[in-house]
């Protein structure tokens, strides 16, 4: 049978590691403590003739740079490449969750949604049509209860299906950070563009979002390739250009968009229950 390489990412908390052993007769520690070793727990889980090569990755909100785990997983996603990322969403917290998954989506990778402690959402009461919202934004998303071991079999027959690109689910889509961004990423896309050995590699998408957000690890990432001094001119001349648009910081002007992306695809398809987080107050 074929290997395929699958990176859990998600946020601390989220059910990885309950997954990780549940799906690979691991036994690592569940829960949530300070202090752990930023390193990859790698495991193995079989599915229908295919070898699944598990990693458990730190737990992180976002893959900017400010902490050694988002670090460790944006490195672990570009220079690892899996073949597909499971993104563990904590069904009980999904917009905060959901963050994580709009900058999976700039990354143009392949992913399948785990939507853990989907016993929790039963629970409360909340009506979600994860389905709609997975046509939405073009990634499958699978109920589980990583704890009771439930849905993990499903979860990697689509991790399966999309490995192979036979998941109908499947489109690549852009968040739309509104005109102004949008003009500014496209400027900076067609730097990168020229240089193929990078783009090979890399979404170039990803690439000038993480520039105009003012990320130093990208640019570094840049460093070598031919247009970089015109980069670095162009990115310090659209981050001011969008500063001054904005009366904010670029980083801050494109969170912003990402959530408003999340609240309007939850609004079309998520319902709260009387006894849910995810109810606004
Ligand atoms: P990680 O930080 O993402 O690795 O999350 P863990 O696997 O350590 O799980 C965090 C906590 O959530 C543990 O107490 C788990 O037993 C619990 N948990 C994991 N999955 C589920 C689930 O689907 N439903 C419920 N109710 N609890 C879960
Ligand atoms: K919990
Ligand atoms: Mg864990």
């Amino acid at each position: 049978g074929r290997t395929i390489n699958v990176a859990l990412v998600g946020n601390p908390n989220c059910g990885k590691t309950s997954l990780f052993n549940l799906a690979s007769g691991s036994h690592e520690r569940v829960g949530n403590y300070s202090g752990v070793t930023v390193e990859a727990k790698e495991a193995t889980a079989h599915r229908g003739g295919y070898t699944l090569r598990l990693a458990d990755l730190p737990g992180t909100y976002s893959i900017t740079e400010y902490t050694p785990e988002e670090l460790y997983v944006r490195r672990h996603i570009l220079e690892q490449m899996p073949d597909v990322v499971v993104n563990v969403v904590d069904a009980s917290n999904l917009e905060r969750n959901l963050f994580l998954t709009t900058q999976l989506i700039d990354m143009n990778l392949k992913v399948v949604i785990a939507l853990n402690m989907y016993d929790e959402l039963t629970a409360s009461g909340a009506k979600f049509d994860y389905e709609a919202l997975g046509r939405m934004i073009g990634i499958p998303i699978v109920p589980t209860v990583a704890s009771k071991g439930e849905g993990i079999d499903g979860l990697f027959d689509r991790v399966i299906a999309v490995f192979e690109d036979n998941e109908p689910t499947v489109r690549h889509i852009h968040i739309n950070y509104g005109e102004d961004i949008e003009r500014s990423i496209s400027t900076l896309q067609n730097l990168i563009w020229q240089d193929c050995d990078i783009v090979a590699h890399y979404s170039s998408r990803y690439l000038a979002i993480k520039l105009l957000e003012g990320d130093r690890d990208t640019l570094r990432l840049l460093e070598g390739t031919a247009n970089f001094g015109k980069i670095e001119e162009t990115v310090a001349h659209e981050t001011a250009r969008l500063e001054k648009f904005y009366n904010d910081r670029a980083e801050t002007v494109i969170a912003n968009a990402r959530y408003g992306f999340i609240a309007g695809a939850l609004s079309e398809t998520f319902t709260p229950g009387t006894a849910d987080k995810n109810r606004k107050a």
